[in-house]
């Protein structure tokens, strides 16, 4: 479907509302690019196919004070600059402004303008976005800058083309035809420009040394090319023994990969300078090192810093930055507290330009987890968030779950305690401390036809880009965005209804999964999917005969609640305090312990299992009515995947319903499912 232009949410078909047809056919009769960069080419390509497909009507060339001229360039283009006005000194290097002119009707122009042309190009996937929902375009005055510097994709694609966790078919890359470049390579940097991302990971934090040899560099060049203009920088995931590995065999080789040995440290510095040479702006290296077997400064006694540190040195000279990943989970008993074991005590010991990308709990990306103490930790210490759109553990691409709305949550949290900043989004947006910050997503796409394994999973792709620029933006204005742009019509009740979906679905996944919190309920060893609770028994959770859930407090538990500050400590220790959503991470209790909610935890565990298989055969059955909204072929596909999410979430509510009866014998007080 990509090659007819009909791309995820970049679809442009013509516009439905008859009076705002007929407001477009006014503003949107020419278009004038001023400029050559290639992101103001981008844009111009983008416009030119796009607006005679959505207005219905063909696109004139100007002149620039035609009545109807859509004009994009940049600030240095005196018609632009005169055009914006004072709203140009509110622009900072990425984002864009988009100004009318005139009044109502005789509004005579429309200017989509950057500080630097990926800002225009920016402006004008923004300006699609608004056509796209139906929106008017009298009056506009709209200045938008990311709030986030460094919107980061993370693949974890293989060398081979496998992509680890990928539920969306083989790697978009094909690295092993690079330089080759196809039209998937180009939708997708359309795609990561149209939510306004900038920096895209393109190979598994898993990494084969051989993405920095000089053989892959030198292919992967017109790739970062092409990302260029879509303002988008390539980085690599590096693998921290490479100096060791790529110099084996060869009259110099390096015996060791110690970050304090001169050979690695020059080694570091050569592949650097020779990456740049290649890449003049490559954002930098990604580094998984000591975690799930990759190689790490561990092994020469360093610390976690001082591996960061040789790499981060290496890159500076060229403005580029390491991202050191804190996800290890090696020798302490409990996951959980590792990684703010390990990092922690190194706060304030990285390079300006090392950032720490940690995931947004101490877990593994479940359905539910209190957000990752570290980030409260680090206040002198660059920090990236690290989310997953993959959904390993929260459904593959079978059960619709949009996670803007756990993300929203992570964001939100106030690090020092309740309603005490700096929240995750003031550290990622740079707030809490000056230098680099951001977020990363574990990317969903893959090469399957619909991108993202099932079409419900670009939700997420879409809503992940877009709270990346504005980290405070609504879930559900998200959700109604996204549902506006991929089917028409884009008002009305099919919309609502899909926006409905999306926005129970994160609810109703939680319901039929690890209740209160409790985390890892599939086999660890295993894909991740189906239910497996017995599995996990004494390692996320201690359920026996009459208790469940894990006691990680300090008076009686493992101690995990004192690593959060005081007032968070106090709420997460006290059972009356608790939030009843992380009760089971933080507590054991016994079965017939009392909600807030004021029902028990079994009751709570029984009922919410059958709520979350009904949510689950309530989207079947909305879907299945919304046949008139979208073609066939569509309404058929996700269809069939809301009917194998119905099947998986029954096989989750048996299995945990029965797990739990059979420990501890309670018959539910609510007798009606029997019947079900
Ligand atoms: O979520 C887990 C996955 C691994 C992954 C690892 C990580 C890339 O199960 O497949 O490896 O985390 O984040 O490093």
């Amino acid at each position: 479907p990509d090659e007819d232009g009909s791309l995820l949410w970049l679809r442009y078909a013509q516009v439905q509302q008859p009076g705002r047809l007929k407001e477009y056919r006014e503003i949107l009769r020419h278009l004038v690019v001023q400029g050559t960069e290639p992101p103001l080419q981008r844009a111009a390509e983008e416009l030119r196919a796009a607006l005679p497909s959505l207005v219905g009507q063909p696109l004139g060339d100007g002149p620039v004070d035609a009545a109807g001229v859509v004009l994009v360039g940049t600030t240095a283009s005196p018609d632009v600059a005169r055009a914006l006005g004072a709203h140009a000194s509110r622009l900072t290097d990425e984002g864009y402004a988009i100004v009318s002119e005139g009044q109502g009707a005789h509004t005579r122009r429309i200017t989509v303008a950057g500080r630097t042309a990926a800002g225009a190009l920016r402006g004008a996937f923004a300006l699609l976005r608004l056509i796209q929902t139906e929106q008017r375009l009298m009056k506009l005055a709209i200045v938008s800058n990311p709030a986030v510097e460094l919107r980061m994709a993370n693949h974890w694609d293989n060398l081979d083309g496998s992509v680890e966790r990928g539920y969306a078919g083989a790697s978009i890359f094909g690295f092993a035809n690079l330089p080759t470049l196809t039209a998937r390579h180009r939708n997708y940097a359309r795609m990561l420009a149209s939510t306004g991302m900038n920096a895209t990971v393109i190979n598994n934090v898993n990494a084969s040394p051989t993405f920095l040899t000089t053989d892959f560099l030198t292919r992967v060049v017109p790739l970062a090319e092409l990302l260029r203009g879509y303002g988008v920088r390539l980085w690599l995931s590096a693998n921290f023994a490479s100096p060791m590995v790529l110099t084996k065999g060869t009259a110099n080789p390096i015996p060791t990969a110690d970050p304090a040995d001169p050979r690695v440290q020059q080694w570091w510095r050569d592949k650097a300078s020779e990456v740049y040479r290649l890449i003049p702006d490559f954002g930098g290296f990604l580094v998984k090192a000591d975690s799930e077997g990759q190689p790490g400064p561990e092994a020469y006694g360093r610390t976690q810093a001082e591996g960061a540190n040789v790499i981060a040195h290496a890159l500076a000279p060229h403005g580029g930055r390491v991202v050191w990943r804190s996800f290890t989970h090696s020798s302490f008993s409990d996951w959980a507290e590792y990684q703010y074991r390990i990092f922690a005590p190194l706060n304030g010991q990285f390079a300006d330009n090392a950032v720490l990308q940690t995931k947004y709990g101490p877990i593994d990306f479940q359905i539910r987890e209190p957000v990752h103490p570290l980030f409260g930790a680090l206040d002198r210490t660059h920090q990236m968030l690290e989310l997953q759109l993959t959904q390993e553990y929260t459904g593959h691409n079978v059960h619709a779950v949009f996670l803007a709305p756990m993300w929203r949550t992570v964001l939100d949290f106030p690090t020092r305690g309740p309603g005490a900043p700096p929240t995750v989004a003031d550290i990622v947006a740079g707030r809490a401390l000056p230098g680099p910050a951001g977020i990363a997503g574990v990317m969903n796409i893959g090469d399957d036809a619909d991108w993202t394994g099932y079409q419900f999973g670009a939700a997420n792709t879409f809503a992940y880009g877009r709270l990346c620029w504005q980290p405070d933006a609504d879930p559900a204005a998200l959700a109604r965005e996204w549902a506006q742009m991929t089917f028409r019509p884009a008002r009305g009740e099919f919309v609502d209804a899909v926006v409905d979906i999306l926005m129970r679905s994160y609810g109703a996944y939680e319901d039929v999964t690890s209740p209160l919190g409790i985390g890892y309920f599939t086999d660890p060893a295993g894909s991740h999917f189906d239910p497996a609770p017995a599995t996990t028994n004494t390692q996320s959770h201690f359920s026996t005969a009459t208790r469940t859930g894990f006691d990680r407090t300090v008076a009686t538990g493992t101690g995990f609640t004192g690593l959060y500050p005081p007032p968070w400590k106090d709420v997460y220790e006290d059972l009356s305090t608790c939030p009843d959503a992380l009760l089971l991470f933080m507590h054991q209790v016994p079965y017939t312990h009392r909600l807030h909610s004021g029902e028990t935890v079994i009751e709570h565990i029984y009922d919410t299992h059958f709520d979350g298989l009904e949510a689950a055969r309530s989207f079947a059955a909305t879907w299945a009515g919304l046949a008139h909204g979208v073609d066939a072929a569509r309404h058929a596909d996700i269809g069939a995947s809301f009917d194998a999410q119905v099947d998986h979430a029954r096989l989750w509510r048996d299995t945990v319903v029965a797990f739990y009866f059979s420990l501890s014998r309670i018959l539910s007080e609510d007798r009606s499912w029997f019947q079900v």
